[in-house]
Order: C-alpha cells, then structure tokens, then sequence
C-alpha cells in the first residue's frame, strides 16, 4: 500500500508532490509517530472538496437556529447556495418563530461594491425588522464585504439601538482561513461573547449541553428522544434544532457533550474556562458507540439511579432494533469503505460501518485539524500559521457569578481513565494498520485511490461523489445523507444499515466499466 500511494503522489509535479506527500499517511501503529499536516491552504489549481469560511460560520453553525434570522451580507449566490442544502432540520414549538426556511441576503450588485454597502445593510435590518420582528438578527458578511471595508460591526450596533433587538456581526467572509473551519472559530467566538450566559432558568438534576449536533436529516431528535428517556434535561443543543434562547441558558446546565469536535471544540474549552463545565467527546453514530456514549455520560453524573436507567434503555433500545441490524450486516459484511467528510464524520461513522461488519480502508477530513487526526495532545505542538493567525483567538476569564467546579480532582482522575473527559483522542488511534488517512483529498487522489483500493463504498459529499459514479463504486453522501437519515443513535443505524444494504445491492455499479478497465485514455508523460 505505502508504495501504490507514493507511485500515486509521485505523479505530481515537484512542488505539489513536497505538499500533498505531508498530508497521506499509511496507518502504522509500529511507527514512533505519525504526524500529518493538516489545516493548511490548498494548492491552487487543486480540485478541492472544501468550502470556505463563511460555509462554516453561517451555514454550519449559526445557520440550524431557528429564532436567529440571518442576513447574508454579499453577492446573492452566497447565500443562495447556502440555503436549505445543508439539512439541519427544524420544529417549533408552540408560538415559536422560525427562520429556517428562509434566506435573506443584501444581494449586493457591482455598484455597491464600487460604493459601498452599508446603506443596502441597513435598509436590509430595516425591512427585516418591519417584516419579521425577529428578536435576534445574524449579519454574515461574504467575500467582497471584507475586500470593500463595510463596517458590518458598526452596522449592527446602530440597528441594535434602533430596534432594541439583539443584532450580532460576523465578519466571516469566505477567503478568511483556508477552509469552513475558520468559520466555526468565529460564530464560536461570538456565541460565547453575545448570547451564552444572558438567560436564566431553573435546570433538572441531571442537565446538560449537547455541542456539535446539527440535527442533520433529524440526527438531532433521535439522541433527544434517548436521552429524555433516560431521564436528562437538555438544555441546548448547538446547534441543531437550537435557538438563541436555549442557548442563552446553557451555562447553567451541568455537562457539555460533544458530538462533532472540530467545530465547536471553542465553545467546550471556553465554557470549561468560564463557567467549570466538562465536556465528554461522545459519538451517537453507532449502536456500540451511542452505547457507550450513554454510559460514558451517566458515569460522569455517578448516580446509580440514572445508571440503571440507562442500562435499562439501552438494553430496551438494543434489543428493538437487533434483529434489523442483524439482517443488514448479512449483506453488508466482508465489505471495504472508504470516507472522506469534513471534520469528524470520517471517524463517527467507521464505528456504524463495523457495526454492520464493514471495514473502513481510507479515511479522511476536508478542514480538521492535527488534533482530530492525532488526538488534543498535540495541540501544543501544533505551530501557527499566517492563516490560522487570521482567525481570533479569544480568552475568556471564570465568570465570577456562575463559575463553578462539578468533580473532585480525585474524581477527575478516575473518570479520566475510561471516558474521554475534556478530551478527544482523534480519529487515527483507531484505525487499523495499512489504512489511509488522508487530509484535503481531491479529485485526482479520489480516482486514484478507488483504483487502488477498490472500496465497496465511498462516502462523501455532492461534489466528490460523480467520481465514485464513474468508477463503478456505490457513493454515500455522509454530508447530507442523500436526502435519508436519521443515522444516529439506534433507530438511525437501523435507516444507515438499510441504506447501505440497498446501495450495495443495487446491480447498477455492475453496468458501469470505468474507463481505467478499458484502454487507457491517455499516454504521455507530467511536465515538471
Ligand atoms: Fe462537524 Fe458537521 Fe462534520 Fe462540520 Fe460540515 Fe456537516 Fe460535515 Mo458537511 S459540523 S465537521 S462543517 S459534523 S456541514 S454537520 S456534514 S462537512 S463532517
Ligand atoms: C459546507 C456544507 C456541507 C457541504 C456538503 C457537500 C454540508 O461544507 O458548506 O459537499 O456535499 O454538509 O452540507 O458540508
């Protein structure tokens, strides 16, 4: 394996070859270290599967609350293209209001750029306000927003005035950092700031935050329906299904649990400095996984009352969905899958393909970090660069009215060793040997490597999975779930386990022959 992947790399003309050779790495547990690059610019010209800052900080994270009515400020196609796409689905409750489905933008033409466009901003608020009485307005500012200098910032402090509404600024424009990731730091940043810390009520004895769950295709409601069987009041959920109110309360809460790391990691550590909370790194993909995400979380309150609870729902909700699970894995053991996802798919979902007998083969993050490859530990060693510099990195100071400490130092360490407490020990440890990790794969890496592999499954994303139609190879959009879902918890590995049973038993990937079967297309050699 470790020589195909060099032949395929060594394809490269020789500046490229420096760059990409950093960011694949063959799993070799014998090996001192394995340290990948990751988090660093694209190579120009690169047919990449990222997308940019503002996709991360409007689209993924502020993008799922329901009572936040955002306003895109930019050419119309940025917020066009971030409308609906991403299936973070939303229910109000009762009166509630719901901006979900809606897309505002200031739809800034060429004269504006040339002008200005503080005037559009405000007149957008302005007809916002009149039309919607929202109590919170998101700005979101695009590419050419940060290139002319709008005062995005000034903009909202004045509307903030005039309409006695809470009006927040994100200056997230798409070129800043070198992927989304940049734009979850920013709306982490600003929530932490403007909206967690500002509400008040009164919480349940066994009450937390989930981080990181965008109720994706309902993901979301299917973790909620286990954990109020149990017993837990949840008091926010960031951001799926969420709102600005529920977020509001979340210092209050006892618990953080974090689903998806990588985007929202900030707010954990910030809320760990500001108001004591732990955060555990759960997964709710997989039966064994949500299993023991569930245990994990109920050790950490300790109570034999809510252990037992769990144990009881776990075993209920298990033996529901066993004989299911057990038909799916049928068909889909001995199979090879290879997924490429944002920031921390690629390893939530390796333990559902084991779960149904299906062994990852390759693996990989479009924007993570060293951290979600290696693990935290080597965030001290991670050094920045001009780009990650870019982002804001802000300190925040215990809070002097609601800080407070839930666990003994003793019980710190205790806990330590068996759950993953204010910690995540990335995706790498625990793949197998001879697996790839591979960071920004892009197109031509993608046929290479199902050439080479010859996965049964890809999993990805809309704009990667042509490649894998091509090749012959059954595609599984991890991203938006292919219209499908829930996947998590156990009722959505039931939908995952059937999905995956159909795709591969579909004979349409038997009636594609990939041009590399045939002749080859091409001859010739790279100019270097
Ligand atoms: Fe987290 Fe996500 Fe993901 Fe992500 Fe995304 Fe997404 Fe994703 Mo698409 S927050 S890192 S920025 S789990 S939108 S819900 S599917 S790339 S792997
Ligand atoms: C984003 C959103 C995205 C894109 C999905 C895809 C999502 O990164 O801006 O490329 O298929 O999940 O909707 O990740």
């Amino acid at each position: 394996i470790k020589q195909k992947v060099s032949k395929t790399l060594e394809q490269y003309p020789a500046a490229v070859f420096k760059n990409r050779k950093d960011h694949v790495i063959v799993k070799d547990s014998e090996a001192d270290v394995q340290i990948i690059t990751a988090n660093t610019r694209t190579v120009p010209g690169i047919i990449t599967n990222r997308g940019c800052c503002y996709a991360g900080c409007k689209g993924v994270v502020l993008g799922p609350l329901r009572d936040a009515l955002i306003i895109t400020h930019g050419p119309i196609g940025c917020g066009y293209y971030s409308w609906g796409t991403r299936r973070h689905k939303g229910r109000i409750d009762g009166d509630e209001k719901n901006y979900l489905s809606y897309c505002l933008s200031t739809d800034l033409q060429e004269g504006d750029i040339v002008f200005g466009g503080d005037k559009k901003l405000k007149q957008a608020i302005t007809e916002a306000v009149e039309i919607f009485h929202p109590e919170t307005i998101m700005i979101c500012s695009t590419c050419p927003v940060g290139l002319i200098g709008d005062d995005i910032n000034a903009d909202a402090a004045w509307a903030q005035k005039e309409f006695g509404i809470k009006v927040l600024a994100f200056s997230c424009e798409g070129y800043k950092g070198v992927s989304q990731s940049g734009g979850h730091h920013i709306a982490n940043n600003s929530l932490i700031k403007h909206v967690i810390g500002t509400g008040e009520r009164a919480v349940g004895k066994y009450s937390l935050n989930i981080l990181g769950e965008y109720n994706i295709g309902g993901d979301g409601w299917e973790v909620e329906r286990i954990m109020k069987r149990i017993g837990y009041d949840i008091v926010s959920v960031m951001t799926g299904n969420g709102t600005v109110r529920d977020l509001s309360n979340a210092h209050l809460a006892h618990l953080n649990v974090v689903q998806c790391h990588r985007s929202i990691n900030y707010i954990g550590e910030m809320m760990n400095t500001k108001y004591g909370h732990d955060w555990i790194k759960v997964n709710f993909i997989g039966v064994q996984s949500m299993a023991k995400s569930l245990r994990d979380i109920a050790a950490y309150f300790g109570d034999k009352d809510l252990i037992d609870r769990t144990e009881e729902v776990i075993a209920e909700e298990i033996s529901e969905i066993s004989d299911a699970m057990e038909y799916f894995r049928n068909i889909c053991q001995g199979k090879t899958a290879a997924l490429f996802v944002g920031g921390s798919r690629a390893h939530h979902y390796q333990m559902l393909l084991k779960d149904i007998g299906v062994e990852t083969v390759l693996a990989g993050y479009e924007f993570g970090h060293r951290d979600d490859y290696e693990g935290r530990e080597v965030i001290p060693t991670i050094k920045a660069d001009g780009d990650s510099k870019n982002i804001e990195s802000i300190e925040v100071e215990p809070d002097s009215k609601y800080y407070r400490v839930f666990l003994s130092p003793e019980r710190v360490i205790e806990l330590k060793n068996t759950i993953n407490l204010n910690d995540y020990p990335g995706m790498m440890k625990g793949m197998s040997d001879g697996s790839i990790v591979i960071d920004d794969l892009n197109h031509y890496e993608t046929e290479e490597f199902l050439k080479i592999l010859k996965p049964d499954i890809f999993c990805s994303g809309i704009k990667d999975k042509y490649i894998s139609h091509k090749a012959g190879v059954f595609s599984k959009q991890l991203h938006s779930y292919d219209y499908s879902g829930p996947y998590a918890g156990f009722k959505g590995a039931v939908n995952f386990a059937r999905d995956i049973a159909m795709g591969l038993t579909t004979p349409s990937w038997k009636l594609i022959t990939p041009p590399w079967k045939k002749e080859p297309m091409l001859e010739g050699t790279m100019a270097v």
